[in-house]
């Protein structure tokens, strides 16, 4: 059958069914831990039970005595290869095993290798650890304090401050500030929360010492890149890059969580190279929260100038950043603070300064991760804040305070203060469209009815740009390696393709819309374009999938590259068809004559052709490859507006409405997208009123278990109701940009805002979340509210 329209191929713009869900739903996927090797072995790791401790002494006789258990490896064992300390994504240093001194609770102190998982386990717990605690850091305030302890006197620090940043006009921004008329400003703490993705992290190492080869079974969303580092970082041991093969299956969720390198990976390779066995380590669900990448906690000073009928006119923030004992988050070189610098938000104003501290302290390592866009999350949380508290401050309706601030359509490509070139938005319609479907005018009204009565109602609005696709590599790399990305497209004889990418899906849905992309450009129906990802031994290299940079660079490299085989296509056809390129046209599908449309070639036949009858001189085969550069990042962006209802008796918080109009560009699938929208609205709502870290001022995680860790399920989750605009992006190639972590960064916001909004009157001006019903009480309290 020839299917020549796009939608009967599968192509833009439909909401074709997930190709990866025949396998997902029947519980066939292939996650890590369905592997099993033979003579496989099983690790589990010894972690501390204080924040900061000398290691005085590990005793490991009673575990070795344990039947099964065959080893127990230790700091010290792996400072004999070098490999106790390895190079964090970041350019920081993290040990794998401390030799002694421990620096966080929950760390890795040593590792058990047994027959079994149990037997691994009961390991672990025979292992006999002496420790002298010390005080450890625990409040990024006083890291700096005269005093404390240096945590990293290794790195040749002589304070905790590791590094600082800046981004714009310092002095003409305090210039600004000295003279405006109105100037708002609040403290903005975004506490440390953690991804939980369904699936832990884990590995098989699979060393074989004949051919000194490995092969590792892992949870990454960023093969490639680790392979790199695995080359790296054992070398010396024999770990040559061809001979290292880094496969990445089916993940249950990353969320960022799965881009760093985690000690875990480092010991089960070194056991499995100095045993000669595979070796499996999955981390159980408290290691996972305790011990992995955690994301914010950021302390953020936030000011906005405005005029007093409310033109804002600059902004300023400083923050203190905590990034436990070592600076493990997954930014690019360039950029320590990440894409903070968009904070300047959807607004046209000239003038802006940030700085950033990051400090060392006794927690775990990390910084990124949680559908962040590399810290784009706190921005957008600063910014939209501080417009609700000036629209407060100056008696203006929030909404209207926005319109009359946007950057308007025809400022596009727009400059911001802080150096982003903004590729393209239409804001306005956004935010009008969010406001039409909620029936904002009358919420207003009703809400100013309910205060006469005492009732608590409140709108909050975030009218967010997001900033994704890293990257140009001019300006982007992580440890050194450029940010480009990159599709390989092999079409066989028969017309059915295979395409293999330098990214990984965790669940975002790439086998069907890559696939999608190709139908488009090359007129093979969806279904018969088999999409791969994960293996470093047949995929082109990548950078991987975080950051929502999936679809602006390997989406466009799989465009470019069909557009190559299309164009090798219409050679072909004008060989066939005896004419010159120029006299051929194409639509889905098929090459015909100008004039002549019975002429025609399918793109089957070209196919089939190219391996059967090409014209001389033509290379055989139809397969193409290419490495993509983006020449700027994508700006999606988007309006969302909030209801919530306060009882005024216990300060418990409903969110009655949750409006999101969503703009990333060209849409490839309707459904995907969407779902990506309420996955991603639902992890903003975590953090804005669940989700915090908790550590006392010994350092330890109070809430290391899902008992604790409030994570949102389906019934504390509202109705999402969702819609788009579409303002393509100008420079990819099909138009999209990303989207994956949109609502995780509107989100927030649009929540905080709309509980503070309900509260306003009281004179709350700020509240950091997580908004729980127990701050809002005590604030009920405090206003008398309730007696
Ligand atoms: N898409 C589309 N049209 C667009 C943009 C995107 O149809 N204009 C589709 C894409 O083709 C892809 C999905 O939406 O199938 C997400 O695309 P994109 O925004 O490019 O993001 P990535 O694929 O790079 O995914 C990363 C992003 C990040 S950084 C986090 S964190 C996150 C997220 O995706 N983690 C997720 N969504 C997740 N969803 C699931 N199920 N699991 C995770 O771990
Ligand atoms: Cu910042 S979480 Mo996503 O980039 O994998």
């Amino acid at each position: 059958m020839f299917c020549n329209t796009s939608k009967e191929i599968g192509g833009l713009g439909h909401g074709l069914k997930r190709k990866e869900d025949a396998r997902f739903i029947q519980g066939k996927g292939h996650y890590v831990d369905d592997i099993k090797l033979p003579g496989m072995l099983y690790m589990d790791i010894v972690r501390s039970p204080y924040a900061y401790a000398k290691i005085l002494n590990i005793d490991a006789s009673k575990a070795l005595e344990i039947p099964g258990v065959l080893a127990v490896i230790t700091g010290r064992d792996l400072e004999k290869y070098n490999l106790h300390w390895m190079p964090t994504l970041m350019s920081d240093t993290q040990m794998v095993l401390p030799t002694d001194t421990v620096m966080y609770y929950a760390q890795e102190v040593c590792a058990v290798i047994a027959t079994e998982r149990y037997i691994a386990a009961d390991g672990v717990a025979a292992v006999e650890v002496e420790y002298e605690p010390m005080k450890p850091i625990v409040d990024a305030h006083k890291a700096l304090d005269p005093g404390m302890p240096i945590l990293r006197p290794d790195k040749g620090k002589t304070d905790n401050h590791i590094w600082h940043w800046e981004a714009g006009d310092r002095e003409a921004t305090d210039k600004l500030f000295a003279n405006a008329e109105v100037v708002v400003k609040e403290q903005v703490y975004i506490p440390r929360i953690h991804v939980a993705s369904i699936e832990t992290c884990g590995c098989v190492a699979d060393f074989d010492p004949i051919e000194a080869h490995l092969t590792m079974y892992m949870t990454t969303q960023a093969p490639h890149a680790i392979r790199t580092v695995i080359a790296l970082v054992a070398g010396h041991v024999g770990l040559s890059e061809e001979k290292v093969r880094v496969i990445a299956s089916d993940i249950g969720g990353g969320f960022g969580g799965k881009v760093p390198v985690y000690p875990g990976y480092v010991i089960a390779i070194a056991a499995s190279v100095l045993i000669g066995k595979p070796v499996k380590w999955i981390e159980d669900r408290m290691e996972n929260l305790q011990a992995d990448s955690f994301a914010r906690d950021y302390d953020m000073t936030c000011e906005l100038a405005a005029t007093k009928d409310g033109k804002i006119q600059g902004l300023r923030i400083k923050t203190l950043a905590d990034h436990g004992y070592t600076d493990a988050a997954a930014n690019p070189s360039k950029y320590p603070a990440g894409m903070f610098s968009i904070c300047t938000g959807s607004y046209d104003y000239g003038v802006a300064f940030t700085e950033m501290d990051a400090v060392y302290t006794n927690k775990p390592p990390g910084g990124v991760a949680y559908r962040c866009s590399f810290r784009v999350t706190e921005a957008v949380h600063a910014i939209e804040r501080m417009v609700d508290r000036l629209a407060l401050e100056i008696g203006k309706d929030s909404a209207q305070l926005r319109m009359e601030n946007f950057i308007k359509k025809e400022q596009f490509p727009y400059h911001s203060p802080l150096g982003w070139e903004y590729d393209s938005g239409d804001y306005g319609p956004a935010l009008q469209k969010a406001m039409d479907i909620i029936g904002y005018d009358e919420l207003r009204k009703e809400q100013a009815e309910k205060r006469k009565n005492g009732e608590l109602m409140g709108i909050g609005i975030c009218s967010f740009t997001e900033v994704v696709g890293a990257g140009p590599s001019k300006d982007f790399d992580i440890l050194g390696i450029k940010m480009f990305d990159s599709a390989e497209i092999r079409v066989h004889p028969t017309g059915k393709a295979i395409a293999r990418f330098g990214t990984k899906s965790q669940g975002q849905g790439h086998e069907t819309t890559y696939a999608q992309i190709i139908a488009q450009e090359l007129g093979i129906p969806a279904e018969h374009i088999h999409i791969e990802e994960g293996d470093t031994d047949t995929a082109p290299y990548g950078l991987g999938t975080y950051a929502s940079r999936s679809t602006p660079t390997a989406g466009a490299a799989a465009a470019v590259a069909a557009r190559k085989l299309r164009d090798k296509a219409r050679k072909i056809a004008a060989y066939l068809l005896e004419v010159s390129e120029e006299d051929l046209e194409w639509e889905v599908g098929k090459f015909f004559v100008k004039g002549a449309p019975e002429k025609s070639k399918t793109i089957q036949e070209l196919v089939f052709a190219a391996y059967t009858n090409h014209p001389q001189g033509m290379e055989a085969g139809f397969e193409a490859t290419h490495y993509y550069d983006p020449p700027n990042l994508t700006f999606p962006f988007g309006s969302y507006i909030c209801v919530v209802d306060i009882d005024k008796e216990t300060g418990s918080i409903k969110i009655r409405r949750f409006v999101a109009i969503d703009d990333c560009g060209t849409i490839i699938n309707p459904m995907i997208v969407e779902g990506q929208i309420h996955g991603g609205l639902t992890q903003g709502l975590a953090p804005a009123m669940f989700e915090e870290l908790i550590y006392d001022e010994d350092g330890n995680m109070l809430n290391g278990s899902f008992m604790d860790y409030l994570v949102p399920t389906s019934v504390e989750s509202p109705k999402w109701e969702t819609g788009h605009t579409i303002t393509p992006c100008p420079h990819h190639p099909i138009g999209a940009k990303g989207v994956g972590e949109s609502p995780t960064v509107g989100a927030p916001p649009a929540i905080a805002n709309a509980i503070i909004d309900a509260l306003s009157h009281l004179g709350v001006t700020h509240i950091d979340i997580p908004i729980t019903p127990l701050k809002v009480w005590n604030i009920l309290v405090e206003k008398g509210v309730i007696e």
